[in-house]
């Protein structure tokens, strides 16, 4: 039976790729049980028995097919970005790309092109927790007409490798260690800082690991970037190498490390789940799609070369272009049919999009299809219905396990006259890709580029860009991180190693862990890149999340006026008391507590509105209320209290001061509070100005 909900609430149906997905969506309510081979079942619960108490006869074929389905249920997970979430959505182009590419989806402002958007962590396995400091994979599947193109980055604009080749020892070092499997999901362990001291190019990269964008707030707040220097290419042949970016209208937040670890356990779901929820209450996240361009000729004028991905084209130097927006909008609808079935590949473009000669994308190229043959199982994935373009696909392509598509005909071989020699090719002006007809000529050679041999001008310029609260942050990190390594040798040659970006970092770092402050000439470039800083981003109160907090005899027309403005400026609202449901305010107005204080955590919101009332225990819910404050407070975070919530403030280490917000009257939430909210953070906190 087919389920069709590509239909959108106002009658219009839904992209291509939905009214696709549509005949492979099956809906199973109200029907009846039957085998695979569509037999019904009589009965689920007892297997076949020779007598109520004899063996299990192996003539059970329900019993046999349903366990060995279930058997063969896991298939391997992703070897690296195993634990991801994703979504559909559209991308809608705002700028005509015509002058640089013959991409039909970058053609004429107002194209819409549907997509598939895949958000990962890189390091833990499937099962391990959002919140792990670690780089996101940010892979976005483009369904155009003219077949598939897929832009798979991260939200960090560089890599730690420069070449391919040293991928399988950056993962082997990154993974838990072999011998004892220990620690999931984390880099914070001996090999991983072994290989970083002794592969001095992952820096600048681990600049950016340490710092707070290793640990995101959500998949809707952090940037996404294609990491290596593309080719685009027009109708006329001329190409311009291109850095795409992806910019999150909700700007870029992050987690602080305390908080984040937190939230591993109280909520390991954390970032799937709010990109879940807000897709499902229509709160749509938007990213802008910019990209950064530079002509064919000038790509010797740079003080880095642009074939190595540790190396960013600052913003100041190379502007960012702003050319569409993706929206994300439909939640999927089986999270292993799609999200884990989806096979991306950098390897995948369209015409008018080319690769250029970085040899940690060349490797790329390679890698993907490999990986995928062994994790969906055979050649044929590109018929599983994530996976399908849009548009037709004919080849003579054949057969394989579990192939789905049924090619009539007697041909299956090129140059035929069987067929009147079709499928046919088609020339690169009638839409035929053509790959870019770069002149390359050299040696044969196991050797990189002496252009790609300094490996800390731009770590230093990340660390110049950053504020100071961000610098603390990164000191933090490596002191946390670092201070995990059991050898001392390890911990003093890293120390060692940063000094070429800072020596002030590095003997901060040196001091965490119990090393020897290194002797060393650091770099003294002063040259910074505002863009990199988070203190430049975009600060709203849209979709951020408060926690309301009452027990019994609050003040209702406080608590009800602040949740309605609350809700106005768009912002989500849990009310948390001692247990679920009513709970009594004064005057006999009632409130429905959606959570509770064990079922919820500070740490899962953005800011707290600390209402009145009390419980029958009054220690236990003032106790409740004081860590609840004092977690918010320590994590920066704005709080606002009613007259009555107020009394709490003496009992905690809260200072007033700017994010904290005293609600004198009854009536609408203030806007110093939505203010502070939209700020997100309170840095004076700290130590660090
Ligand atoms: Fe990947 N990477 N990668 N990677 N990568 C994979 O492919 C690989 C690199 C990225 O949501 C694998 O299907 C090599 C850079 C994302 O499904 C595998 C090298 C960037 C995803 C693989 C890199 C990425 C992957 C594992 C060094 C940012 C998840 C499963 C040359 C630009 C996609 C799979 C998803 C996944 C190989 C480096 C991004 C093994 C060899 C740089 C977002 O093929």
């Amino acid at each position: 039976m087919k389920y069709t909900n590509s239909e959108l609430p106002n009658g219009e149906s839904h992209d291509a790729k939905q009214r696709q997905l549509d005949n492979y969506r099956v809906n199973n309510f109200g029907t009846q049980m039957t085998t695979n081979q569509s037999v019904k079942v009589s009965g689920d619960e007892q297997s076949l028995k020779a007598g109520v108490r004899g063996p299990t006869l192996l003539e059970d074929f329900h019993l046999r097919e349903k366990i060995t389905h279930f058997d063969h249920e896991r298939i391997p997970e992703r070897v690296v970005h195993a634990r991801g979430y994703a979504a559909h959505g559209e991308f809608v182009l705002h700028k005509c790309m015509k002058k640089y590419t013959s991409a039909k989806f970058l053609q004429g402002a107002g194209t819409k092109t549907p997509l598939f958007t895949r958000f990962s962590n890189v390091a833990g396995s499937k099962g391990s927790s959002d919140t792990a400091r670690d780089v996101r994979g940010f892979a976005v599947k483009f369904y155009t007409e003219e077949g598939n193109y897929d832009l798979v980055g991260n939200n960090m604009p560089v890599f730690f490798i420069q070449d391919a080749i040293k991928f399988p020892d950056l993962i082997h070092a990154t993974k838990p260690e072999p011998h004892n499997e220990i620690p999931q999901a984390s880099t914070a362990h001996d090999t991983f800082w072994d290989f970083v001291a002794n592969n001095q190019e992952s820096a600048h990269m681990i600049m950016w690991l340490m710092s707070d964008r290793g640990i995101p707030t959500n998949f809707r707040k952090m940037e996404g970037f294609g990491v290596h220097t593309f080719r685009l290419v027009n109708s006329e042949g001329i190409a311009h190498f291109v850095k795409f970016h992806w910019k999150p209208k909700l700007g870029m937040h992050s987690l602080v490390w305390d908080e984040a670890q937190q939230i591993s356990g109280k909520d390991p779901d954390f970032q799937r789940r709010d990109l879940w929820e807000n897709i499902n209450a229509g709160s749509f996240p938007e990213y802008d799609l910019g990209v950064q361009l530079i002509p064919e000729d000038d790509q010797f004028m740079f003080d880095f070369d642009i074939l190595d991905a540790t190396k960013l084209w600052p913003e100041e130097i190379v502007s960012v272009e702003i050319i569409g927006t993706m929206t994300l909008n439909r939640n999927v609808d089986n999270v292993f049919a799609e999200t884990e079935q989806v096979a991306f590949h950098p390897g995948n473009v369209v015409p008018g999009i080319d690769f250029t000669n970085d040899p940690l994308l060349q490797g790329r190229l390679f890698s993907y299809l490999d990986t995928q043959l062994l994790r969906l199982g055979g050649p044929n994935f590109a018929e599983i219905p994530i996976n399908r373009p849009v548009c037709p696909f004919h080849n003579n392509q054949r057969d394989g396990f579990s192939r789905q598509r049924i090619d009539v005909g007697q041909v299956s071989y090129h140059k035929n006259s069987l067929a009147d020699n079709t499928p046919s090719t088609t020339p690169a002006d009638q839409g035929g890709y053509e790959h870019y007809q770069e002149k390359v000529e050299g040696h044969v050679i196991r050797a990189g580029s002496p252009s790609f041999d300094d490996h800390f001008s731009q770590a230093r310029l990340f660390w110049n860009s950053m504020a100071p609260y961000e610098k603390q942050h990164i000191i933090d990190a490596f002191s946390f991180e670092v201070g995990k390594v059991q050898s001392q040798s390890v911990r003093q040659q890293v120390v060692d190693m940063f000094c070429n970006v800072d020596s002030g970092l590095s003997a901060a770092i040196a001091t965490a862990v119990g090393v020897k402050r290194p002797e060393c000439t650091p770099a003294t470039s002063e040259a910074a890149s505002p863009a990199l800083s988070m203190k430049n981003t975009t600060f709203v109160p849209e979709t951020l999340k408060v926690a309301v907090l009452i027990g019994d005899g609050f003040d209702s027309t406080a608590i009800g006026n602040a949740v309605r403005s609350l809700r106005n400026a768009g912002v989500t609202v849990d009310i948390i008391s001692e247990r679920i449901g009513s709970v009594k305010g004064r005057g006999g107005k009632t409130a429905v507590a959606n959570q509770t204080f064990i079922t919820a955590s500070p740490v899962l919101y953005d800011s707290l509105f600390v209402g009145g009332g009390t419980s029958g225990n009054a220690a236990e819910f003032n106790s409740y209320m004081r860590n609840y404050i004092e977690e918010a407070w320590k994590h920066f975070k704005p709080i606002a209290f009613t007259n009555d919530g107020s009394r709490h403030i003496p009992m905690t280490s809260v200072q007033e001061g700017p994010g904290i917000i005293v609600e004198k009257k009854q009536s609408d939430v203030s806007q110093a509070y939505i203010n502070a909210l939209a700020k997100q953070r309170f840095w004076h906190r700290s130590i660090y100005k």
